[in-house]
């Protein structure tokens, strides 16, 4: 169970954020509105949100899920992997405090961001992406193991990071679509799988039992249901603009 998330506003530099999504720019007042029903979603589905407050310098910094991995004992700081990010760690030391004693960080050469992140139970699987590299994804494991858990990475092919393309819903269901469903590493799992049409919505989060996933993905919707879960559809277009989903925009823990 999850009972805590922490969000970032997005400022009005948002549309300066990183893409290569090619759906033109965000419009700013109606991503603020889609965050705050996102917020609203999170609370209803029993987590207590601390919300922080806009960075106008990051223009990507609300995709807050990229800069910490959160464990039940830890927390690591990640070192994101393209300049314009770099700067989005430099108050989590402080805003993470409140919650974990254990904070490690990931230092160069190291780079990770942790939408490259996984967590499957005790096991957290890493995506080898262009902006996580091999150094960044052993520091991790190191810390993980550390402490009783473990990882392992996942050679990424064509999307941005992991989450982009896999999500766990616990109860040994995975959520996967493309260049993830003949990987062997997630063969384990009872595989949920997203037709190419459907592919942003690969990028959904189980929250308590419930799913929270992009409107407008009828088929995958169907499979979640299907499988046992109350699925909740959230507006998150204006953040799929900058190749952003609804992991992105929340550390949940
Ligand atoms: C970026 O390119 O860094 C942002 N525009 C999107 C980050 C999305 N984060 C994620 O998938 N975890």
């Amino acid at each position: 169970m999850f009972t805590r998330a922490i969000v970032r506003i997005p400022g009005k530099s948002l549309i300066n954020g990183l893409t290569t999504a090619g759906l033109g720019l965000p419009d700013y007042d109606l991503a603020l509105e889609q965050h705050a029903k996102y917020i609203k979603a999170l609370e209803v589905c029993g987590l207590d949100v601390t919300v922080l407050e806009a960075d106008e310098r990051h223009p990507d910094s609300t995709f807050i899920e990229d800069v910490a991995l959160l464990t039940g004992t830890c927390a690591i700081i990640m070192n994101p992997g393209v300049p314009s990010r770099k700067g989005e760690i430099a108050k989590m030391r402080s805003v993470l405090g409140d919650f974990y004693d254990d904070i490690e960080d990931v230092r160069d050469p190291g780079h990770v961001e942790a939408g490259d992140i996984m967590m499957a139970g005790m096991h957290f699987y890493i995506g080898l992406s262009k902006r996580t590299n091999e150094s960044g994804a052993h520091q991790v494991i190191a810390h993980l193991e550390k402490r009783g858990m473990s990882g392992s990475v996942i050679k990424l092919k064509d999307v941005l990071h992991l989450k982009t393309g896999v999500a766990y819903l616990e109860h040994n269901n995975l959520v996967a679509s493309g260049e993830f469903l003949s990987n062997e590493a997630f063969q384990r799992f009872n595989l949920l799988r997203v037709d190419p049409e459907e592919s942003y919505s690969a990028n959904c989060i189980w929250v308590n039992d419930t799913v929270l996933m992009p409107v407008g993905f009828p088929k995958i919707r169907n499979t979640i249901e299907e499988a046992g879960y109350l699925v909740k559809v959230i507006n998150v277009s204006e953040f799929q603009k900058l190749d952003g989903g609804l992991s992105c925009l929340s550390l949940r823990f």
